[in-house]
């Protein structure tokens, strides 16, 4: 993946956890020799996987938690990292962000050639919940599209509760998420859990 990623990792880690964790995982990760990630170069996805094992261990967290704090970190990363505009452009609302998020992608893509863009394709339900296919050729993320949707919900400032519902791990053959959006209608979905911090 990009180094854009690796930096995100990376000032996640020392915003909540201070330099000396940082370099301990980098180190356990054994990109001790490295100086620094460049954003716009292609590093194998093994130096992720890496740095997300290496935290685990550091940090004592699941390997599912880093992940899922990773993909809600990254909404607010990218957005003062010089990608607010692309945010912007991708919707006003979250049910036309997650409609739009292929074409976010194909932007991306036409700066980036290396990016191997997942694909996410999003159903609308008469209860106004949603269903989210997430196909990607990589393995292993859907906790971080869990963590990108909460990201999104407090982007939107519309909290919102987020199932996976069919696993690709577990042999499904994609990846499902059902995403319910608090509205005032439903006090109830409020105060069981979805209104985080
Ligand atoms: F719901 O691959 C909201 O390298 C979402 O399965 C989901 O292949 C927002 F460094 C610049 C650069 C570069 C900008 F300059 C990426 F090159 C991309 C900025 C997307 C903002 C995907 C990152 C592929 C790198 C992937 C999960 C899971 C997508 C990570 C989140 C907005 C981003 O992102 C998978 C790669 C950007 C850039 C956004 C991603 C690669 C997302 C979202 N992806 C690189």
């Amino acid at each position: 993946m990009y180094g854009l990623v690796n930096r995100a990792i990376q000032q996640m880690v020392t915003t909540h956890h201070g330099e000396d964790i940082w370099l301990r995982i980098k180190e356990r990760a054994d990109l001790q020799d490295l100086d620094f990630f460049s954003s716009y170069t292609a590093y194998t996805d093994d130096v992720t996987h890496r740095l997300v094992a290496a935290a685990t261990e550091e940090l004592g967290l699941s390997s599912e938690q880093i992940m899922q704090a990773f993909g809600e970190y990254w909404i607010t990363y990218t957005a003062t990292e010089g990608y607010e505009q692309l945010l912007e452009s991708t919707g006003e609302t979250l049910p036309e962000f997650l409609d739009h998020l292929d074409n976010l992608y194909a932007r991306a893509a036409l700066a980036f050639p290396e990016l191997q863009p997942p694909s996410f394709r999003c159903e609308h339900r008469a209860d106004a919940s949603m269903q989210l296919e997430y196909r990607s050729k990589r393995k292993g993320l859907a906790p971080m599209v869990t963590g990108l949707l909460h990201g999104l919900g407090k982007r939107f400032r519309s909290p919102l509760a987020v199932d996976q519902v069919a696993s690709r791990d577990q042999g499904d053959a994609t990846d499902l998420f059902h995403i319910r959006l608090a509205s005032p209608s439903s006090p109830a979905l409020l105060d069981s859990g979805l209104k985080h911090e």
